[in-house]
């Protein structure tokens, strides 16, 4: 790999901290041209360039460029947040966006990134150069560090890097001792909400969504980093399994499914006390009171003034266009909502991003909503507040109120799906192929999984600026599950060799009060497990897939560099560089909690014809194995059905044993969980 294309990943390390000093393990130091240095350091730039660069490992020339206009991303002041959801912020960072994208080499890219890195917001200049360089033709196959280990505060307890600080300040070289991260520490058992905090605040979900959220950028001069395929669609199915994922676990800890949120003049019921604080804007992050109330927003400094009924009028709008299947153009035309491309323009409108069909008159619907709650503490801005963690893509799950708003917009999605005719046989059953059973076989036992918590490492050194260099490493707890493998029998009685997509559920059976759930409640409750294609030989098939193969997740070691085998170690330049394709749900989620005395759910597998699913492209890459909630890179999504097929639309039929069809199975199981915590090293 070249050094241009390696040394922009030296810009993750130590975000706020000056470019010209040493940067990763082999300390490297950027030779800026003169006139970069920000007016604060110009007095001392020589005794700068000599103080880090004399004992520097590398220093890297950067090459002084005709620099180009970037006062619209320094709007955005240095210590503030950002969000994606504020429109100011998301037309700033678009603009950087287009900036990074338009440099001609890395050479250039390079030279632009060491200014602005001295001068941009940083919580910015990390996301628009990290989709610069998921979307540049020039920067394939670079990994940039996890997040997490960027902006650790934007995902864990403060407490935990004053002990990070004081332990790098003392122990200066050699071995240090891992600092622990403490179990629920947002609230305690009075607040029910408490019981799926884990789910909430887990890092490796938190993860997942502030990257889905850069693979699908909402705003760029470039429409084709936008205009992905199937992209509104994806936006409504990703959150919509999100909900199903977090009703299965709300379930399993004795709560009943997400109200969501559909009164805008209704106070949200719970609070949220986050007890984060942000590094970059020294200030801890604003909570939100139980019973508040979102109210109309004027704050001129983040150019945002809107009324409550703004999200009432828009909501109305894309009602109107799902009753009546059709989307109102700006030249006044009218654009039918057919079968085919109908989720995915509903998907943009709603979202909504520059792609909307028409968002001067559907407005901006999702994202206010993001900002309206997150900013419900401060609506005039008369405490100088920012906003809440609603506003943040890498913050906004850990909030009750996240689930509420994304229910409540699901909600509306299948206002469109239940208006679509249910499929009939001829899309649902694969003639001549004969699911007999689906099971699950792992250590927990036949049709069982196991559930426990986990010990992990990850590795905060990057991300804590102006402490002595090394690897800081903090242990946090997490849920997991035991390896399972699936195990199908399948019968092709068609006399000749088949493919066939195997599409993988999970559901609850019961509802919060025990009783069976109805089958169109336990339909859209549906949670994708995996799927993938199998050959089918003639005759008996038994298919065994291993469930760390799932399409939905990508493994632990990308989400979470595992520390765990050399702590206090550096680490080389290559183990620094993470898969950039960080986007897919973190696999130790994959199964809810379950219970102790065993979670009741229903197991549901289906063989497809592949031929009729199939997308005609070559799928080189390493990015593909989350492909279910993500896509793909630069791909089509990976199958012609619609997502969440079959269970996406309503059925007449009555129960999962009804709608059942010959190329189907299901297999009751349950989740035992077993209350114990077991470091991961230690399973391995
Ligand atoms: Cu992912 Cu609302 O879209 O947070």
């Amino acid at each position: 790999m070249s050094d241009a294309k390696k040394n922009l990943l030296l810009f993750f390390d130590r975000p706020s901290e000056p470019c010209f000093m040493q940067k990763g393990e082999e300390k490297a130091v950027f030779e800026i041209p003169e006139h970069y240095y920000p007016e604060k350091y110009k007095a001392l730039t020589s005794t700068i360039a000599n103080r880090f660069g004399d004992d520097a490992g590398r220093s890297i020339p950067v090459r002084n460029i005709a620099l180009p206009n970037l006062a619209q991303p320094m709007e955005l002041p240095y210590n503030d947040q950002f969000s994606l959801f504020v429109p100011k912020h998301r037309r700033l960072a678009g603009k950087l966006i287009d900036i990074f994208m338009g440099m001609r080499d890395l050479e250039d890219l390079q030279s632009v990134c060491s200014y602005c890195q001295l001068r941009i917001n940083p919580y910015m200049f990390n996301y628009c150069l990290s989709v610069a360089i998921l979307h540049r033709p020039d920067t394939k196959g670079l990994n940039i560090p996890t997040f997490a280990e960027t902006f650790p505060d934007k995902f864990m307890d403060p407490k935990v890097f004053r002990k990070a600080r004081e332990v790098s300040n003392v122990v200066t070289s050699g071995v240090r001792m891992p600092v622990t991260i403490p179990v629920n520490y947002t609230a305690n058992d009075s607040e029910p909400e408490q019981r799926v905090a884990y789910f909430r605040e887990d890092i490796g979900i938190n993860l997942h969504h502030w990257h889905w959220h850069l693979v699908y950028p909402f705003d760029s001069a470039d429409r084709s980093i936008v205009n992905k395929d199937r992209r509104g669609e994806l936006f409504y199915y990703m959150h919509q399994q999100i909900i199903a994922r977090y009703n299965m676990e709300r379930m399993c800890n004795g709560l009943s499914r997400v109200a969501r949120y559909q009164n805008f003049r209704d106070p949200i019921e719970e609070g949220y006390f986050p007890k984060l604080d942000s590094q970059v804007a020294s200030r801890a992050w604003p909570p939100r009171f139980a019973g508040t109330t979102i109210r109309d927003l004027d704050r001129p400094v983040d150019q945002i003034r809107a009324d409550v009924s703004q999200l009432e009028t828009w909501r109305d709008r894309f009602v109107q266009a799902v009753e009546t299947l059709s989307v109102t153009l700006p030249n006044g035309r009218q654009m039918p909502l057919d079968e085919e491309r109908g989720i995915d323009i509903l998907g943009n409108m709603m979202e909504s991003s520059i792609i909307s069909p028409n968002r001067g008159y559907y407005g901006d619907l999702h994202n206010m909503g993001h900002v309206f709650i997150s900013y419900s503490h401060d609506p005039d801005h008369r405490h100088l507040e920012q906003f809440g963690v609603m506003g943040d893509s890498a913050t906004a799950m850990r909030d009750p109120v996240f689930y509420r708003w994304h229910s409540y917009i699901d909600d509306l999605f299948q206002l469109y799906k239940v208006k679509l005719t249910p499929y009939g046989d001829d899309k649902l059953d694969f003639p001549g192929v004969r699911v007999s059973s689906v099971s699950l076989e792992g250590a927990a036992g036949r049709n069982t999984l196991g559930t426990f918590w986990e010990l992990s490492t990850v590795d905060l050194g990057r991300g804590l600026d102006f402490t002595p260099r090394g690897s800081v490493l903090a242990r946090f707890t997490h849920l997991q599950h035991q390896d399972f493998n699936y195990v199908i029998e399948v019968n092709n009685t068609s006399g000749q060799s088949v493919m066939g997509t195997v599409r993988i559920f999970m559901a609850p059976v019961q509802d919060e009060r025990g009783a069976p759930l109805s089958f169109d409640d336990q339909r859209r409750s549906m949670i994708e497990l995996d799927k993938f294609t199998a050959g089918l030989r003639p005759g008996n098939n038994t298919i065994r897939h291993r469930s760390v193969d799932s399409s939905v997740t990508i493994p632990y070691e990308r989400t979470f560099r595992d520390q765990s085998a050399r702590p206090g170690d550096p680490g080389s330049e290559e183990a620094a560089e993470f898969d950039f394709c960080g986007c897919g749900w973190p696999h130790h989620m994959l199964i809810a909690k379950g219970n102790q005395q065993g979670y009741p759910v229903v197991l549901f597998a289906m063989v497809s014809n592949w031929a009729e699913d199939r997308v005609e492209q070559d799928l080189v890459g390493s990015c593909n194995d989350a492909a279910s909630y993500c896509g793909i890179r630069d791909r089509k999504y990976p199958d012609r059905r619609a997502m969440g097929f079959p269970f996406d639309r309503p059925s007449p039929a009555q129960s999962l044993t009804d709608f059942l069809r010959p190329n189907m199975a299901m297999q009751n199981c349950s989740i035992r969980f077993t209350d114990t915590t077991i470091p991961r090293q230690q399973r391995r």
